[in-house]
């Protein structure tokens, strides 16, 4: 495929990056720079119009809504957080899947007194507790979620589970499923307009090479 414009993509290190590479190979772009042995956080590609942006998970929708990045792959989770301003969502790559969950020990009672919920989620939190008419006390942290009710600091955390091993490892255990998440492409507003032609070739390839993978 061609491209028409220069492109910048937004991908943050870890699962979403190796799974996001596979998908973008199959659009014809390789990276030139590795990652792993690399300290730019601007890697260049086969292809001299698409750059990839190096950056946290949590700041790929930012770099996308201010147009630092045209598009990105961001974790639903991140997404919610961040409200989606200034940005398009035309496509879940499901990839990195996991579920938004609320967690504590198995004997943690889930109603009654205004109970506090510690948390890196602390929109998909409320809105939950809210949905569900529940007044809670929402702490935000901003990793290691599980110690929390193990040190009496929250008596529910709101994290994501992939395997439940975590939770397992620290006497805790899912509660209640809040959502499904998954990596979704993000795309900058202006940038659907102004390069409309080349974002709509990438989606197209990498909505085929989902559609592939969900075959397999
Ligand atoms: O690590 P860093 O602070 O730099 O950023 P990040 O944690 O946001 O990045 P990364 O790469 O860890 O996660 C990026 C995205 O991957 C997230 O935004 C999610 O959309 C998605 N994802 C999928 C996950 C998981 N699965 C996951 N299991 N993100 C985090 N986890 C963590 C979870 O927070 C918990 O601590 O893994 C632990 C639970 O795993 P299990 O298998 O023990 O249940
Ligand atoms: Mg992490």
């Amino acid at each position: 495929m061609k491209f028409d414009t220069p492109i910048t993509i937004a991908l943050s290190k870890g699962r979403i990056f190796k799974q996001t590479l596979p998908l973008l190979s199959e659009a014809g772009i390789e990276l030139r720079d590795d990652p792993e042995t690399s300290r730019k956080l601007i890697l260049d590609t086969n292809r001299p119009e698409v750059k990839i942006v190096l950056i946290r998970a949590t700041d790929v929708p930012t770099y996308v809504q201010w147009g630092a990045a045209d598009l990105g792959v961001t974790g639903k989770d991140v997404l919610v957080e961040h409200g989606g301003e200034g940005l398009y969502e035309p496509l879940d790559l499901e990839i990195a899947r996991c579920r938004l969950m609320v967690a504590g020990f198995a004997c943690a009672r889930l109603g009654g007194h205004r109970l506090r919920i510690a948390t890196k989620y602390v929109k998909a939190a409320r809105d939950h507790f809210a949905a569900k008419g529940q007044q809670v006390e929402v702490i935000k942290l901003y990793g290691s979620m599980e110690l929390a009710p193990l040190v009496g600091l929250s008596d529910l955390i709101v994290d994501l589970v992939e395997s439940g091993n975590t939770l397992k490892a620290n006497g805790l255990v899912p509660l209640e499923h809040i959502a499904d998440i998954s990596s979704r492409v993000v795309v900058n507003k202006a940038a659907w307009k102004m390069k409309h032609a080349t974002v709509e070739a990438l989606l197209e390839v990498l909505r085929g090479a989902v559609a592939r993978r969900g075959e397999a």
